[in-house]
């Protein structure tokens, strides 16, 4: 374990447009991540999409919607979110197919003590105001948005408070929301930096100059050039690895990966990795 690959450092991963930081209107534009504790974060203020869209455009940047187990993620998020204009965001659990069951976008199902609904706000008469969740009080509210302003009734009247830090607040999914908070595992996938990744779909492929896997070869044909083997290796169901010689052109199809200290030594041969890459394989 000779290094850390963050995706950034992913060629093909480089195209992302730094559009600017906080622009005069105060809202971030663009994907800039945030990296924290093995994640990269994107906090999106604009434009604005329902909770299902603004899904999508995390997906299409190999993330999802954020997730939020611990106290250490949650109050990191938190000290983000609160230094912009925004005052909702999009996170990644739900309670649209089964109502009162909140579900986070990786199936897992929301534990009572990773709650972080607002617990309501009392004016001092001991009324707990706007407590969340409230799925019935205006239509159907099964998507889960992070939110600093909150209601108070005060002599019949609803008046807005913006409160100390964000919560959680069920809300209608179709809703245009302000924000929305991306995430992403951060890669590492053992090998030196400099060969850490090429970006085949959404796999980052992992490379080891001068190694070789031996005896797991699925298949061995000759390709123009690494992309065509790791190319023929994602068409096979089987293949999990592959070692490539440039100078030879010959392809070999692995059954296994190996685990990285397995590798034979090989001048001619480089070893390409599908799998051990913390990516999600497509
Ligand atoms: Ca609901
Ligand atoms: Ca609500």
């Amino acid at each position: 374990m000779t290094g850390i690959c963050t995706p950034r450092t992913v060629v093909f991963q480089l195209v992302f447009v730094f559009l600017h930081g906080h622009g005069s209107s105060g809202e971030v534009s663009g994907w800039n991540w945030i990296e924290h504790d093995s994640h990269e974060y994107a906090f999106i203020e604009s434009p604005v999409y329902t909770w299902e869209v603004a899904r999508q455009k995390c997906i299409s940047q190999g993330a999802d919607l954020v997730i939020v187990k611990t106290v250490d993620k949650r109050d990191f998020i938190v000290s983000v979110i609160n230094d912009t204009n925004s005052k909702s965001w999009w996170i990644g659990a739900t309670d649209r197919e089964n109502e009162g069951q909140y579900i986070w976008v990786d199936g897992s199902t929301v534990q009572e003590k990773e709650f972080d609904f607002f617990p309501g706000l009392d004016l001092g008469d001991g009324v707990l105001n706007d407590k969340q969740p409230n799925p019935l009080s205006a239509g159907k509210q099964d998507c889960i948005e992070l939110l600093k302003q909150f209601y108070a009734i005060e002599a019949g009247i609803p008046k807005s408070y913006t409160v100390d830090r964000h919560y959680w607040n069920d809300q209608d999914c179709t809703a245009k929301k302000i924000g929305y908070i991306c995430e992403k595992k951060i890669s590492n996938c053992g090998f030196d930096e400099k060969d850490c990744g090429t970006h085949y779909r959404s796999t980052v492929v992992c490379k080891s100059p001068h190694k070789r896997l031996i005896g797991n070869a699925l298949w061995v044909e000759r390709a123009q050039s690494i992309t065509t083997c790791v190319t023929t290796c994602f068409k096979h169901p089987q293949c999990k690895s592959v070692n490539f010689s440039k100078s030879t052109k010959l392809c070999e199809l692995n059954s296994k990966t190996s685990n990285y200290d397995g590798l034979d030594e090989s001048d001619n041969f480089s070893y390409w990795d599908m799998e051990n890459c913390d990516f999600n394989a497509s």
